[in-house]
């Protein structure tokens, strides 16, 4: 049987926890194979982002389409793009190569650890280009508030704000409510005024990055795989949740504490 082809369009995390780094290796643990175009390169470490340099945007567009006429890509994702022009320029060479390639898009805008990774002006690039190709969009709470103004305080306000990102974007929309207090991290899928729910324990005391990242990466696996949308993030849940609770942990240099993901398959 061919392995299943994905292509990540994201940046590169210097310490691997998230990115491309984060999203090959997520491919690779659910036998699909990875190709990436990479769109600006991070200098950081776990909590810090120290630089970030984008890649330029016909650099950026020559990955993307050089990788879709020898790959028969099963599904996209996109990750950190970093500005309105590599949003324009990504949605413009997607839409080029194939708008019917199932398209998971992780609107990230900031780091775990809270530092800036999105130019602020580059939402409306969001809004306006990638999301309609999306067929499904991926925000946390913080960046459903960016998307809607108001604060996502419990599952009814989750449940209010996905509803009306699905209806405003036209696409499903997986809200991840792990930033709400429970034990429970709970996300809600909508796909027209459908709700799935997926929960997991809260893994408590692990401070890992790059788990939006994997999560997405996971689903857009599954897809490329050709399971149906609902299923690919089941499993994707399952993943994300393992690699947490398999942490690798260092003790860092100065002496603090290197928390990261441990991408594997293998039951927790
Ligand atoms: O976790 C968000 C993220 C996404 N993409 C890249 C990153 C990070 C964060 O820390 O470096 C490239």
């Amino acid at each position: 049987m061919e392995i299943p082809i994905a292509l990540t369009i994201a940046g590169s995390d210097s310490s691997a926890g998230a990115g491309v780094q984060a999203d090959l290796k997520t491919f690779n643990a659910l036998s699909v194979y990875g190709l990436s175009a990479v769109t600006c390169v991070v200098a950081e470490i776990p909590g810090k982002v120290s630089r970030i340099e984008s890649v330029g945007t016909d650099m950026v567009r020559e990955q993307i389409v050089l990788l879709a006429k020898n790959f028969a890509i099963g599904a996209i994702k996109t990750g950190l793009l970093y500005s309105s022009e590599i949003i324009s320029a990504v949605a413009k060479s997607i839409f080029e190569i194939g708008p019917r390639i199932p398209l998971v898009v992780d609107p990230v805008i900031t780091a775990t650890g809270g530092d800036p990774l999105l130019k602020p002006d580059a939402i409306h690039a969001y809004e306006n280009d990638l999301f309609p190709l999306a067929s499904l969009i991926t925000p946390n709470l913080d960046e459903a508030k960016q998307l809607l103004g108001d604060e996502i305080k419990n599952r009814k306000a989750m449940e209010r704000a996905g509803l009306e990102l699905a209806q405003r974007f036209r696409t499903a929309i997986l809200l991840k409510g792990g930033h709400l207090p429970g034990k429970d991290a709970l996300d809600l899928l909508f796909e027209g005024q459908k709700i799935t729910p997926y929960s997991a324990a809260f893994v408590r005391e692990v401070a890992t990055h790059g788990t939006g990242c994997t999560y997405s990466a996971a689903i857009a696996a599954g897809l490329a795989s050709r399971m149906a949308l609902e299923d690919a993030v089941s499993r994707a849940k399952k993943f994300v949740t393992a690699c947490i609770v398999n942490h690798f942990r260092w003790r860092s240099r100065s002496g603090g504490q290197i928390d990261a993901l441990k991408h594997s398959d293998e039951e927790t």
